[in-house]
């Protein structure tokens, strides 16, 4: 893989002008900014544009600019052997297509490594710039952002694989460092009763979605809320605090029967950018990618990319505000959801939420959904919303323990998405389409049967 990024170094270096294109998630964004970063120090002349898919008009559009090269980054591996009249360099780590092992794509799968835990979009792009100058090994902090926007901790409790090396890249240069605490979100900069109230991964029962029995069980535990007129987040209790909390959680999950597999998830590798700010939601890798997903999600890409390029001040200003907007957004999602409904097939288990729901964010509350208390995490959760033109967004988000069990999502919602000449695809755990309105039931129809056969035969 090494080899292969320098291939692409060289193609980068060789070249005057180059456009970036990039995926609209944290991973995406990170993987965007690493490229557009390496291509500024590198003197070049570039420019960067955000898409969601790589579709017809896109493409279409790219040949029509005639630049001198095409940097994909976190997408781009669809068509890694198709559209040869565009010049171009791929770091993407989605799945590839058939006789794309090619000298100007680098995807782990061509590796033998597996892209949905062991190396993001961002992660493949840091490779080749930091083929392209050692000193660019400050990036790799953007690309361990990505890789937790992914997801890509999740599985191991702990990022795996060539994520590893980016890691310890990072330690090396002073970016992040990694530590072993609660996995919750929000630990620098929510309420310690806020954090336990959205936990999510695993849910805490009588806790997740319940303000004051988080309340109540902190006071039980002696735990002092407030400290001033502030509320005390995570980073501010004390070890033998936090060690109390984590004990009685454990207990409280075990007591319930939800078994060491699940109970072991509440600790886990937590990443620091160890240059930000304490308290703020840079300083936390997660926090960082959550940050930037909400800038991509209301189309204000640039926000992002100008957090990542390193502004602290005005752009970081507004990421905040876009967080908080979206934030809302989800509440009201998630409530529109449940008050639609979700039905369930033997197989999976869906909802539709028509224009209630952005399809930008519907499979953030699909996900946020199958993570909650009332809805059953044994079957994958299918969310549907009007996308305009006639188009239906469809998102796919499955648990670790499905996908341990031989789900996995992304092939089953590309094989459904291609009846409809739709388009598909994404991860094992999460996974995306668009296919044709007044088409939602039969493409339940045919990806229940992919999923019935991933799981059953
Ligand atoms: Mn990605």
């Amino acid at each position: 893989m090494f080899k292969r990024a320098e291939k692409l170094g060289e193609i980068v270096k060789n070249s005057k002008e180059i456009h970036i294109v990039t995926h609209i998630d944290a991973d995406g964004i990170t993987a965007g900014s690493i490229a557009y970063q390496t291509l500024k120090r590198l003197g070049k002349e570039y420019s960067i544009e955000f898409v969601k898919q790589l579709d017809e008009e896109v493409l279409g559009r790219l040949k029509d600019a005639n630049h001198e090269l095409v940097w994909f980054t976190d997408l781009g591996s669809s068509v890694s052997n198709t559209y040869t009249d565009i010049k171009k360099v791929i770091t993407d780590h989605h799945a590839c297509p058939e006789k794309s092992d090619l000298p100007f794509h680098l995807n782990p799968h061509l590796f033998g490594l597996d892209g949905s835990y062991e190396i993001s979009g961002a992660g493949v792009t840091y490779l080749v710039s930091r083929a392209i100058d050692k000193k660019n090994m400050d990036l790799s902090s953007l690309a361990i952002v990505g890789a937790c926007g992914d997801l890509q901790d999740r599985r191991f409790l702990k990022l795996n694989g060539a994520n590893r090396d980016i890691l310890s890249d990072g330690e090396k240069v002073g970016t992040i460092k990694s530590k072993i605490d609660i996995r919750f979100f929000g630990r620098e900069t929510r309420s310690v009763q806020k954090m336990l109230q959205y936990a999510s991964d695993p849910i805490i029962p009588g806790l997740t979605g319940r303000e004051s029995a988080c309340i109540s069980f902190l006071q039980e535990l002696g735990i002092t809320m407030q400290d001033g007129d502030e509320l005390r987040r995570w980073v501010d209790l004390s070890k033998d605090e936090r060690r109390l909390i984590i004990s009685d959680i454990a207990q409280l999950l075990l007591t319930k029967g939800f078994g060491h597999k699940t109970t072991r998830r509440i600790i886990g590798e937590v990443y620091v950018l160890t240059k930000e700010k304490e308290g703020t939601e840079v300083h936390d890798a997660k926090e960082f990618a959550t940050l930037l997903n909400s800038t991509a999600r209301y189309g204000k890409y640039d926000v992002g990319l100008e957090v990542c390029l390193g502004d602290r001040d005005k752009w970081l200003e507004k990421a905040r505000n876009l967080l908080l907007g979206h934030r809302a957004n989800l509440v009201e999602g998630l409530q529109f959801a449940r008050e639609e409904g979700i039905t369930k097939r033997k197989h999976l288990q869906f909802f539709h939420a028509g224009s209630g729901i952005r399809d930008t964010i519907v499979g953030i509350v699909a996900n946020m959904l199958l993570n909650s208390e009332d809805v059953s995490g044994d079957l994958p959760l299918i969310g549907f919303a009007n996308k305009g033109d006639g188009e239906i967004k469809v998102s796919a988000r499955a648990t670790q323990e499905l996908v341990e069990r031989g789900l996995n999502l992304s092939l089953a919602m590309k094989k459904a998405a291609i009846a409809f000449d739709g388009m598909g695809g994404g991860h094992n755990i999460a996974a995306g389409a668009t296919i044709p309105k007044g088409k939602e039931e039969e493409f339940l129809d045919i990806l229940e049967k992919e999923i019935k056969s991933q799981l059953y035969d």
